[in-house]
């Protein structure tokens, strides 16, 4: 594996394609030294084009893969992914600057996803339908080329989740990592290949999101696009998909709150908190980063809260004892510290000086839910905290926002919780816990979250249309 160009000539789906005339490269940069670690092609229209149209001559072939062979594909591809797990949580860490702990988790996420969808093509059944006159039936037909844009967080787990179900239902695959972090998706598109996936069934393919994504929308052969990513861009391809009605599914911002009421078990919810928010260096689109907190204990609550932030271990992370690591760029460190610069910080943590770009978990008081930190999506380690007065008010600020995708209730009150529960208007929701994620349950925004669910089978539904065949009899 090498990740320089070494004019290797293009072979399509093999994706470490080199050398070529004219095609400009990337430097991937360790986000927690400031090194170039690699660099990658950023192709261009001209061989998004290719790589669309071989994807399309594959669907044919690859909608008439037996059910169970497909599904075999994929478990080898999955278990071919867990025989690479520390080599690809290792480049994680320097794709991304993630923690090595949660890089582990992520590539085993992929194959957990792998595996879980290999269950699907043997029984993705259609419905027979009692009618007069004949047999009517449907089918669950895969669309034929979908892309998939991935953003620079979680740039495993978000490809798996687009790709696994994609392609158990008989799709094919064009994939856009980020820029910034093409590495570990690129040796997933090698891998997909070792497993056996016949060429073109998935490619991935780096450049730029405005080229290759951008193809994606307005190439006729793709039929869905799968965007992971900002708000604004979302809303631009979801305007650019509807040209030609292609199906899209969106997964944006977030602005999730953490709700605490005084009835709540604090010493837990204070040592939970830290991890809601600082997780992947609060570079995740669930980061519970309003943190709502009953007025009754809101001191004492903050009184547990400083120490948990304090001890966040921010630190290499390839270490096994990190817990967070840097953010993603220079510039994105810059966009965090906007944040900061002006609000009153209740407390921070510590943060490595020096090369890569650190930020230190940061607590700020929110003086009003008019302040800059409180509405917008910061997506660093920035917590902001603004005290509440009854369940009532509790819901009234955590729905005040244009996002919908996360969110966390801390109560004792099974009743209280549940009332909490279907009012928050968000996607997933914990009760006394921070988990947002799991393979076989559905994942997705409300309001400008986003659109359509990811993960269980509502994702794999999704890369279908259903087909109705009335025959008569
Ligand atoms: P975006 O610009 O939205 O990038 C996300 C993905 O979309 C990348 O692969 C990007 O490619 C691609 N892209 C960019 N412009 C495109 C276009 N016009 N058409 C098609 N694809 C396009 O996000 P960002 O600049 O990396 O981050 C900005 C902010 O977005 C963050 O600060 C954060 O608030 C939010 N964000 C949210 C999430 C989630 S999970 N919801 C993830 C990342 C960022 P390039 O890499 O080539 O630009």
């Amino acid at each position: 594996m090498g990740f320089w160009f070494g004019g290797v000539g293009i072979r399509w789906g093999r994706v470490i394609i080199g050398g070529e005339v004219g095609v400009d490269r990337t430097e991937v940069v360790n986000p927690a030294t400031g090194g170039v670690v690699g660099a990658v092609p950023a192709y261009g229209v001209a061989e998004t084009d290719a790589a669309i149209e071989g994807a399309q001559r594959a669907f044919e072939s690859w909608r008439g893969v037996g059910p169970g062979d497909r599904a075999r594909l994929l478990r080898r591809f999955a278990a071919v992914v867990d025989e690479h797990r520390e080599e690809l949580a290792r480049l994680e860490v320097s794709n991304a600057g993630h923690t090595i702990g949660n890089a582990r988790w992520e590539a085993g996420n992929v194959r957990d996803v792998l595996d879980y969808y290999a269950g699907a093509p043997e029984r993705l059944a259609g419905r027979q339908i009692p009618v007069p006159g004949g047999l009517d039936v449907t089918f669950h037909e895969p669309l034929g080329v979908v892309g998939i844009i991935v953003p620079w967080n979680f740039p495993m787990p978000i490809a798996g989740w687009g790709f696994a179900p994609a392609l158990a239902a008989g799709n094919t695959v064009v994939l856009k990592p980020a820029e910034l972090t093409p590495l570990t998706a690129i040796r997933l598109g090698e891998l997909a290949l070792e497993a056996g996936l016949p060429e073109h069934v998935f490619t991935v393919l780096p450049g730029k999101g405005s080229v290759i994504g951008q193809r994606f929308v307005t190439h006729p052969a793709v039929r869905k696009v799968c965007f992971t990513g900002s708000t604004p861009v979302g809303k631009s391809i979801m305007a650019g998909c509807a040209d030609q009605v292609k199906r899209v599914t969106l997964e944006l911002g977030g602005k999730s709150a953490n709700i605490v009421f005084a009835d709540a078990d604090l010493e837990q919810a204070a040592a939970a908190a830290p991890g809601g928010v600082f997780d992947n260096a609060g570079q995740d689109c669930c980061a519970r980063s309003r943190l709502l907190v009953q007025d009754s204990v809101y001191e004492r609550f903050l009184a547990l809260l400083e120490p948990a932030v304090k001890a966040f271990r921010v630190q290499d992370p390839g270490l096994d004892t990190a817990e967070m690591g840097p953010l993603i760029s220079a510039s994105h460190r810059e966009k965090v510290a906007s944040y900061t610069s002006d609000a009153q910080v209740a407390f921070a943590g510590v943060a490595p000086e020096g090369d890569g770009w650190w930020f230190p978990p940061t607590v700020l008081l929110a003086g009003s839910p008019g302040d800059r930190h409180w509405r917008e999506e910061v997506f660093g380690p920035v917590v902001s905290v603004l005290p509440f007065r009854d369940e009532a008010e509790a819901i009234a600020l955590a729905n005040d926002t244009e996002y919908g995708l996360s969110g966390s209730i801390w109560t004792r009150d099974l009743g209280r919780a549940l009332r909490m529960a279907r009012a928050v208007e968000t996607g997933n929701l914990s009760v006394n816990s921070h988990s947002s994620v799991r393979y076989w349950t559905p994942f997705g925004g409300m309001k400008q979250s986003g659109l359509g669910r990811e993960l269980g089978p509502d994702a794999l539904l999704s890369f279908t249309d259903v087909k109705n065949v009335f025959i008569a009899t």
